[in-house]
């Protein structure tokens, strides 16, 4: 029996120790240009064409072909895929989960729509490698899994919509919040798994307390949490500062946004993944 981890790349996770885990890309595209999420890609480089050619660009999510030379030669599978309302990713994984279940009758998968995307699709990742460790078997994984994600969030704190909204992820209305210089937006993955805007701050002192006040007001006590930021590393110190500051035994870890996050929460922005009650 050989147990496999697989998610789309926004979850910003391309490795994991001492796991059978892999990543299966989103692309990144703008005239020509194909950027694929891997973690060669230079993110820096990529803003910098995006920046300079200015036309229109776009992502697209992996196909099922794709997910399923993922899933391949394993016999129990979890995928788990950024949120199915604003990617395709989620039912290429099930068109993928579905063929792969017709040619190997013997085979147990299971797909996660996140709802949410980057840092909370690593806790997701986290939970079944822990249910895992414990022995849990398939079904007994899966029940956990699927209440645990009732139990998380995503915060997401953005200095430009742009990229969103041109691509038609958040309506140009909500993205001006944003787009004003020195304004941050905060917002959350709603319940559904699409964009919900909370706040806009003026500043970084304002912007990272409202970050941690939305937090404790979605039912964060001092648990598990993962900032992941684009190029921002002080913010993301910052914040982890004062989640410890409030919550002395919180573990909260920083990562960094790869290709596909980077382009949707663009230069200085914040993902913020956590446990709530
Ligand atoms: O299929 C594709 O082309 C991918 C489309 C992804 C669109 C959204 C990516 C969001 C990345 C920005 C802030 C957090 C959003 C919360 C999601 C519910 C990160």
């Amino acid at each position: 029996m050989s147990f496999k981890i697989v998610a789309d790349s926004s979850s910003n996770l391309y490795y994991v120790d001492k796991y059978d885990y892999s990543f299966v890309p989103l692309k990144i595209n703008c005239e020509g240009h194909e950027f694929v999420d891997t973690p060669s890609l230079d993110i820096a480089e990529m803003n910098r064409v995006l920046y300079e050619t200015k036309s229109r660009s776009g992502t697209s999510c992996p196909n099922s072909q794709e997910w399923l030379d993922a899933f391949n030669g394993a016999s129990e599978v979890f995928a788990v895929t950024i949120t199915s309302k604003l990617s395709g990713s989620y039912a290429a994984a099930k068109v993928a989960a579905d063929e792969y279940k017709a040619v190997n009758a013997a085979v147990k998968i299971c797909v996660f729509d996140s709802l949410s995307t980057g840092p909370e699709m690593c806790l997701i990742i986290e939970k079944i490698i822990e249910c895992d460790k414990k022995g849990m078997s398939f079904e007994e994984t899966e029940a956990v899994v699927r209440e645990y994600i009732k139990h998380t969030h995503l915060l997401f704190s953005l200095k430009s919509m742009n990229n969103l909204a041109r691509n038609g992820r958040i309506s140009m209305a909500k993205a001006k919040i944003a787009g004003v210089l020195g304004i941050r937006a905060i917002g959350i993955a709603s319940e559904i798994g699409t964009l919900e805007m909370l706040h806009k701050c003026r500043g970084e002192a304002k912007n990272l307390e409202t970050i941690l006040q939305s937090m404790i007001d979605t039912g964060y006590e001092g648990a598990r949490a993962i900032i992941s930021h684009c190029f921002n590393i002080e913010a993301a110190e910052k914040l982890k500062a004062l989640i410890v500051e409030k919550f002395r035994k919180a573990k909260v870890e920083i990562t960094k946004t790869g290709g596909l996050c980077s382009f949707y929460a663009e230069d200085g922005g914040l993902l913020i993944g956590y446990e709530c009650k």
